[in-house]
């Protein structure tokens, strides 16, 4: 099954994408998605320029072999650019490998070992109110677990909300400049997650993303105020590559953490999970060198007792969902998968076989991953340069985003 050609599709159905088709002599094709959020054009570059050519007449079966030759070939490894394109290339293989067999990839990964992947939304307001409107909605919807950001009275713009519309973080020709203080933030987290337990009780589970914004003691201050409020987890407390920042934290509060959207490989979370410092290991399958690297990472977590928790935002394609459902299906560490709904738009280009039914996802039964990519259409939407914002504190210093 010999690779006779692979692609570079960077479009914008409703956001920009970066999409890598890989097509076998026999006809198959597989997706993958390369998407990373402001540095588009970084990786469909490295894999244009220096990984097609290299997949051409290589057996699309070899799907580890594939992932040692670009990994440990390239010399230069790790970070966000390379194991983003090493991540398409081993989704794409994936989908060809499971096509080929006639089997969904996760029959191909071992099989289910549970009916459905819980996953949580996104709630957000401008205030209480609409947070807490915005939160019924999603319980409404079906939602088991929803994550609370909410406007921080006296700050203009917060991470996580959006003033009119979904939230979509990347926007402007040039990056966005937010303003941050963490005083105001520490006063008025515990209070968001008061207000969302007066009105739901326990019964939903409740997330909340710092952000990488904090030092490791108000990291530790903010989980102690959150006890009172049964958190499923606070997400990126402090900037995720200070490892040991997170032994601080753990030894002053039982508010669970969730850490890993950044990271790129097994060596990035190594110390954390060894250590248990943290709960839920959020790698993506797009950021972490694709299924056959985050297989690794989550059997390292299954060791120590830390459990999955998937990034899974709108910033990845419906591909990069589909990935990650099949992998979330099959491991039996799994602890909850994120799900950002796909801008309007993407539906012209992606169609997949994910399911959503009472707060759980199944990626379907079709054989690969389950999604189909149409290159025509995503040629109706060209690629329009988007930042991410820029966070800066009221002194006007540079702060983590
Ligand atoms: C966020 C992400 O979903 C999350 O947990 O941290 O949406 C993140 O802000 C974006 O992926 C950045 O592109
Ligand atoms: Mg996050």
């Amino acid at each position: 099954m010999k690779i006779s050609d692979a692609r570079v599709v960077v479009s914008s159905p409703g956001r920009n994408y970066v999409t890598l088709v890989i097509e076998t002599g026999d006809g198959v094709i597989g997706v993958g998605d390369a998407t990373l959020n402001g540095r588009e054009l970084a990786v469909a570059a490295y894999l244009r320029d220096h990984v097609c050519p290299l997949l051409i007449d290589r057996d699309a079966r070899r799907i580890t072999d594939t992932w040692e030759y670009l990994y440990r070939g390239a010399y230069w490894r790790r970070g966000p650019v390379t194991m983003t394109a090493i991540a398409a290339v081993d989704m794409a293989l994936w989908d060809i490998v499971g096509k080929s067999a006639g089997l969904p990839v996760h029959q191909l990964l071992g099989g289910a070992v549970r009916d459905g992947v819980m996953v949580y939304g996104h709630a957000s307001g401008t205030d209480l109110d609409a947070l807490e409107a915005d939160f019924s909605a999603h319980v409404d919807q079906g939602y088991l677990a929803v994550r609370a950001q909410c406007a921080i009275p006296g700050l203009d713009s917060t991470y996580g909300v959006s003033k009119s519309g979904a939230y979509e973080p990347a926007g402007g020709s040039r990056p966005a400049q937010d303003v941050w203080d963490t005083g105001l933030y520490l006063d008025f987290a515990p209070k968001m997650m008061a207000r969302i337990r007066d009105s739901f009780g326990d019964r939903v589970h409740l997330l909340h993303d710092v952000h990488h914004r904090l030092s490791p003691i108000e990291a530790a201050r903010l989980g102690r105020s959150l006890e009172p409020y049964r958190m499923f987890w606070m997400e990126d407390p402090t900037p995720a590559e200070d490892q040991s920042a997170f032994k601080i934290i753990r030894e002053a509060t039982t508010t669970p953490i969730a850490v890993g959207e950044v990271f790129n490989s097994i060596w990035d979370c190594q110390e954390l999970i060894t250590n248990r410092w943290i709960d839920y290991i959020r790698t993506s399958v797009t950021h972490a060198g694709g299924i056959t690297h985050l297989r690794r990472i989550f059997s390292l977590a299954e060791l120590y007792g830390v459990r999955t928790g998937s990034h899974g935002p709108s910033d990845l394609s419906p591909i990069a969902f589909a990935a990650a459902l099949h992998l979330d299906l099959t491991v039996p560490n799994f602890g909850i998968q994120e799900h950002m709904n796909h801008p309007a738009g993407a539906e012209q280009v992606f169609d997949t076989s994910a399911e959503f039914r009472d707060g759980y996802f199944h990626p379907g039964d079709e054989p690969g991953l389950g999604v189909t990519f149409d290159e025509e259409a995503a040629a109706r939407f060209p690629y329009n340069r988007k930042y991410l914002p820029v966070n800066r504190r009221l002194d006007g210093s540079v702060h983590d985003w």
